[in-house]
């Protein structure tokens, strides 16, 4: 398998996010990836890439022209509010919500963050639109690599993740929708059909929002109930799409604390989905906070389940892009994607 890995994801690096009345230490750090590496290089699992230029013409496909303005130049914009602003990390802290919903554009910056941001909890530092960028061009690259048909599963090894960002915004640590760009540069490369199925803890919002009314592009998501679970507003059972993309979504949501049976249940459902859809290419967006050690996250998956979350979403017979998302517990993050990969390609 390749591995097209993001050589500047540690240029993203936050400090803090905003968790009940305080600033906590992020949970999305660049160790993260660096865990991964390790265990993947120490098994044997794949053969290292590097991506090339993002194909920024895609990326306009899939996310908004002022929303790529935006994150490009946002570093710029809060250095130049104040110098001392370059020791500090960018978060929003109002919103155009509740009584304030009015379609205006603000020039104040706090007012443009409020617009492109959905939570405080997703912070924006010097390096973030390159790490985020090099994301792209890594998921671009995975889905192209299998496009000549001579492979079967290339993987996007990459931070920050991107499943909860949407056309024209970001939230969750996503800035980038990395398997959404794998997706449609895989329709691109003459997959008429393709589905995206997302295993991570947290429902991909983001993903559902990009294809909620096409028809070419299958979104799935098994997740935490967004009664309890983030990101809380979106990812419920009745969510199932609209126009010409009604029933190309599928939500499946379990209650936080359940374990694997329900889990590989709710797996079967999402399989027979995307067999009946007629996919002819998969992006697996692979978070890994399902495990029972993830410090966000409530279900109770053990390390050894992963390989038999790789081992079905093989059996499907598809050509397959993985795509890094969540995952927090640092030290176990590494033996849990790498048996993913070890059991996909068992
Ligand atoms: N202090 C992904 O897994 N914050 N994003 C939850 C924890 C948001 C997770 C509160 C979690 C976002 C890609
Ligand atoms: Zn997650």
């Amino acid at each position: 398998m390749l591995i097209f890995h993001n050589p500047v994801h540690h240029a993203h690096s936050g400090r803090q996010e905003m968790y009940r009345g305080r600033l906590v230490d992020c949970h999305e750090t660049p160790a993260r990836l660096d865990y991964v590496l390790v265990e993947l290089m120490r098994r044997g699992l794949g053969q290292l890439r590097l991506p090339g230029a993002p194909d920024m013409g895609l990326l306009l496909r899939i996310h908004d022209p002022d929303y790529l303005g935006f994150l490009a130049t946002v570093w710029a914009e809060w250095l130049a509010l104040d110098p001392a602003h370059a020791a500090l990390d960018v978060l929003p802290s109002v919103w155009p919500g509740a009584g304030l919903r009015r379609d205006v554009r603000p020039r104040n910056l706090s007012a443009q963050l409020g617009r492109y941001a959905f939570d405080a909890g997703s912070p924006i530092t010097a390096g973030t639109w390159e790490a985020a960028l090099a994301g792209a061009a890594c998921a671009i690259d995975a889905a192209r690599a299998l496009a000549s048909g001579a492979r079967r599963a290339s993987m996007a090894l990459t931070r920050p993740p991107g499943h909860h960002a949407g056309s024209d915004f970001y939230g969750g640590y996503c800035f980038l929708n990395n398997a959404a760009l794998a997706a449609q540069a895989l329709r691109e490369a003459g997959a008429t059909r393709v589905a995206v199925l997302d295993v991570d803890y947290h429902h991909g919002n983001g993903t559902q929002q990009i294809f909620y009314e096409r028809a070419d592009v299958l979104t799935v998501s098994i997740h935490g109930d967004p009664s309890t679970e983030y990101p809380f507003y979106l990812g419920y059972a009745d969510e199932a799409g609209a126009g010409a993309g009604l029933g190309c979504n599928l939500n499946l949501p379990l209650p936080a604390g359940s374990g694997v049976e329900p889990w590989l249940a709710a797996l079967q459902t999402a399989l027979a989905r995307i067999r009946t859809f007629g996919a002819e290419a998969l992006v697996l967006a692979l978070g890994v906070d399902s495990f029972e050690g993830d410090p966000i996250s409530r279900f109770t998956l053990q390390s050894e389940d992963f390989l038999r979350i790789g081992q079905h979403v093989a059996a499907l017979g598809l050509p397959t892009v993985l795509v890094m998302e969540g995952g927090y517990a640092v030290a176990e993050l590494g033996i849990n994607v790498a048996n993913v990969l070890e059991g996909f390609t068992a």
